[in-house]
């Protein structure tokens, strides 16, 4: 395992706080493999609202994972946020491209499901929609998977044929967003078959060692199979 390259506070080490299931923990825990870097997790399970415990809600007051402790003098919050401070702390292999374009291109493509669609299908989201709509099981799942095909339609267009990666030939932050997406989408079963240059991206994404460890049902706090 690699050591920092530049944080003052990495004498310790790194706590990801995560949930198996949760996407954006997904993200992170990818670039941490990515980056060689040694980490160990605290799983809190958001099916039994362990996000609003207060130990936790001390760790990240909006009541989501991932956070990542033992780096910086606060605990850092937002997928984005993570794993650019892991870019920027530990640079190689570079998860941003050297110029300014392709970095604007690669957070656009990261913030398509990160800011865009992802958000609307949380635990909190889901629950607010039975709560105040009434919206029931079928329907939420619905709702899910409408917005995970509207992200799918969005990178297919955004993607070159032939590509193997969003963003040229290196891996990116853009693929980190879109290998979460792919799980999100198959757990909410939306079919592929419309999106061949998302499907031969994801294909080449999940061969990855790094991703592929990383998966949501390899995790500790995974169920059984
Ligand atoms: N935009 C945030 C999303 C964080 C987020 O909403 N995480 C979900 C799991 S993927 C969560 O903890 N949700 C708790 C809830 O909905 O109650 C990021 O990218 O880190």
């Amino acid at each position: 395992m690699r050591a920092p390259s530049a944080a003052p506070y990495t004498a310790f080490m790194l706590i990801l706080h995560s949930f198996w299931l949760s996407l954006a923990t997904y993200r992170v825990r990818i670039a941490l493999r990515v980056k060689g870097v040694a980490f160990e997790e605290r799983t809190h399970d958001l099916t039994q609202g362990d996000q609003d415990a207060p130990g936790f809600r001390a760790v990240n007051p909006a009541g989501a994972v991932p956070a990542l402790e033992g780096g910086t003098a606060q605990p850092l919050t937002q997928s984005l946020a993570i794993i650019e401070w892991l870019d920027e702390t530990y640079p190689t292999p570079a998860l941003l491209p050297a110029d300014a374009a392709g970095r604007a291109r690669v957070r656009a493509m990261f913030l398509l499901t990160a800011a865009d669609t992802h958000p609307l299908v949380v635990p909190r989201v889901r629950a607010q929609l039975a709560k105040r709509f009434g919206a029931s099981e079928a329907a939420t799942v619905d709702w899910a998977a409408h917005w995970f095909r509207e992200g799918l339609a969005a990178y297919e267009a955004l993607l070159p044929d032939g590509a193997t990666r969003c963003h040229g030939e290196a891996l990116s932050i853009a693929d980190l967003a879109l290998a979460s997406h792919l799980i999100g989408a198959a757990r909410f079963k939306v079919a592929l078959d419309a999106f061949p240059r998302v499907a031969a991206v994801g294909a080449a994404l999940m061969a990855l060692p790094e991703i592929a460890a990383a998966h949501p049902d390899l995790q500790v706090d995974a169920p059984q199979r």
